[in-house]
C-alpha cells in the first residue's frame, strides 16, 4: 500500500485569593483610579467592586505564548477595554499544512487574554462569521448573564453585530474562553483561547519564564481546505497553540530559571497526558487557582482533562534539549488515519513488482513501523504534512503533533531559537567500541539473558 493510497483510505474514514474581592469593603485596597464616569456608573453595579487596572511590569510579569498572540487592551475610566472579532482565519499548522479555520482577531487560536485579579474588564465582541456566536469565559467567577451560553445567558450574537461583556476579575489562575454557540462546530474550527489571571500580589516563588499553551485536536483530511467538525474520534492533527511539530516553537529558558508552564485543554474528545523530559515538576495550579504548597505534588506527566487547565513549575537546572509532548503515542503523529492495516513483519516478496504493473511506483510500507514515514522524500498529497517530524542534530525526529522542545541554555543571545544543544563530550549515547565491550565483558553474539522476576517465574528456553 502506498502512502498515497494509505492517506486516501484514511481520508475516506467518516466518521489563592480567589475571593479576595468578595468580602466587601474591608478587603478593598486604596485605588488611584478616577471615580467612575456617569456612563460607567450607569452600567456598573451599585457598589464598585474593582481595583485600579493591574499594569504589566508593575503588577505582573506577562506570560509567553509560543506561536501565539495576545489581545491588546486600553484603559477607559479605570476599566480595561478589549475588542474581539470572531472571523474566518487562514492558519498554518506546520509548514505545508494550511486550513481555513474560525478564530479571533486574525489568530487561531484566539489571542491570549491577560488580566489581573481585581481588574474591571469590558469585552466588545464583533461577529464577522456567517453564523451566530457567543463567548463563554470558561472557569471564571462572574454574573450569570455574562457567562456566554447562547440562549441560556444571552441571545447569541448575530452575524454583523457587536455585543458587550463586562465583569470584575475575582480570582487568579489560568482560565480559558471559547464559543458556546454550536460548540461542536465552532470549537472544532478553532474558536478557543487562554484567559490568564495574575494575582494582584505575587504568590509563591518568583517565576522567570511563564509559558501558556492550549491543547487542541483537529481532523484535516490530506488536501482538504477546512478542518472537519463532524469528526468524533479520529483526530489527525494534534496541537500546542494550534501548531503541530515541527511547526511548534521551542520553549527557551536560561539555566537556573524558575519556569511555569500553563496548559489548557479544549480538545473535542481527548484528555492529554503531557510529559516533560529531564525534570520532576510540581503541579501548582488547577483551573480554580493555586494549590497550597503542602498539597502540590511531584510529577513527570500531568493529565490535562478536556475543559481543564493544569499548571506546573520547576527550576531549569539541567541544560539540554528536552522533549515535551503528549504521551498518547497517536497524538504525536500527523495526519495518520487510525484504520491503517497492521503491516508490521509483513514480507511483501514479489507483491510490489506485481502491483506495479497496475499501479506504477507502488511500494509496500510500514513493515518496520512508522519511523520511516517522515523522511523518505515521497510525493505528498497537496496540503498535507509528513506523519512525523523534522531533522534533528543526530538524525530524524520521529515525532509529530503535540510535541515541542524545552531548550535550557547557560547563555542566551537574544530571544531567538538557540539551535541544537551542544552536549559536553562523553555525555551523548553512541555506538559502543570493541574495546569497551571487551573491557566490560559484553559478548554481543551470546544468547541474551534474563533472570526470574519472582520465585514462581519460569523463564522460556
Ligand atoms: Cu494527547
Amino acid at each position: 500500500m502506498s502512502r498515497r493510497s494509505m492517506l486516501a483510505t484514511a481520508g475516506a474514514t467518516l466518521a489563592g485569593g480567589a475571593l479576595l474581592l468578595r468580602g466587601g469593603a474591608a478587603h478593598a485596597q486604596p485605588s488611584p483610579a478616577p471615580t467612575a464616569s456617569p456612563r460607567a456608573a450607569a452600567k456598573a453595579p451599585a457598589r464598585r467592586d474593582w481595583l485600579a487596572p493591574g499594569m504589566p511590569g508593575r503588577d505582573y510579569q506577562p506570560v509567553i505564548v509560543p506561536n501565539g498572540a495576545k489581545l491588546p487592551w486600553k484603559v477607559v475610566d479605570g476599566v480595561k477595554v478589549f475588542h474581539m472579532v470572531a472571523e474566518e482565519v487562514e492558519h498554518e499548522f506546520a509548514p505545508g499544512l494550511k486550513a481555513t479555520c474560525w478564530g479571533y482577531n486574525g489568530q487561531v487560536h484566539g489571542p491570549a487574554i491577560e488580566v489581573v485579579e481585581g481588574d474591571r474588564v469590558r469585552f466588545y465582541v464583533t461577529n464577522r462569521l456567517p453564523a451566530p456566536t457567543t463567548v463563554h469565559w470558561h472557569g471564571l467567577i462572574l454574573p450569570s448573564g455574562m457567562d456566554g451560553v447562547g440562549g441560556l445567558n444571552q441571545k447569541s450574537i448575530p452575524p454583523g453585530e457587536t455585543y458587550r461583556y463586562e465583569f470584575t476579575i475575582k480570582q487568579t489562575g489560568t482560565g480559558m474562553y471559547h464559543s458556546h454557540h454550536d460548540e461542536m462546530t465552532q470549537m472544532a474550527l478553532g474558536m478557543v483561547g487562554l484567559f490568564i489571571m495574575h494575582p494582584r500580589r505575587p504568590v509563591g516563588p518568583r517565576v522567570d519564564r511563564d509559558f501558556a499553551l492550549m491543547l487542541h485536536e483537529w481532523r484535516i483530511d490530506p488536501g482538504a481546505k477546512r478542518p472537519d467538525p463532524n469528526e468524533m474520534t479520529d483526530f489527525n492533527i494534534l496541537t500546542f497553540n494550534a501548531k503541530a511539530f515541527p511547526g511548534t516553537e521551542p520553549l527557551v529558558v536560561r539555566k537556573g530559571d524558575r519556569v511555569r508552564i500553563r496548559l489548557g485543554n479544549l480538545s473535542a474528545m481527548d484528555h492529554h497526558p503531557i510529559h516533560l523530559h529531564g525534570y520532576h515538576f510540581r503541579v501548582t495550579e488547577t483551573d480554580a487557582g493555586r494549590i497550597p504548597e503542602s498539597a502540590q505534588f511531584p510529577e513527570t506527566t500531568v493529565l490535562v482533562p478536556v475543559g481543564s487547565t493544569r499548571t506546573f513549575e520547576f527550576v531549569a537546572d539541567a541544560p539540554g534539549d528536552w522533549a515535551m509532548h503528549c504521551h498518547m503515542t497517536h497524538h504525536v503523529m500527523n495526519q495518520m488515519g487510525h484504520d491503517l492495516p497492521n503491516l508490521i513483519g509483513v514480507k511483501p516478496g514479489d507483491l510490489d513488482a506485481k502491483v506495479r504493473t497496475l499501479l506504477p511506483g507502488y511500494m509496500t510500507m510500514g513493515q518496520e513501523g512508522m519511523g520511516d514515514m517522515g523522511d523518505m522524500g515521497m510525493a505528498m498529497p497537496g496540503n498535507s504534512i509528513p506523519m512525523t517530524g523534522a531533522n534533528g542534530k543526530y538524525g530524524y525526529i520521529t515525532m509529530g503533533g503535540m510535541f515541542t522542545i524545552l531548550k535550557v541554555r547557560e547563555r542566551l543571545d537574544g530571544e531567538g531559537d538557540p539551535g541544537w544543544y551542544e552536549a559536553p563530550a562523553g555525555t551523548v549515547a553512541m555506538e559502543a567500541s570493541l574495546d569497551e565491550l571487551r573491557k566490560d565483558g559484553i559478548d554481543v553474539a551470546a544468547p541474551p539473558r534474563a533472570e526470574p522476576g519472582s520465585p514462581m517465574s519460569k523463564l522460556r528456553g
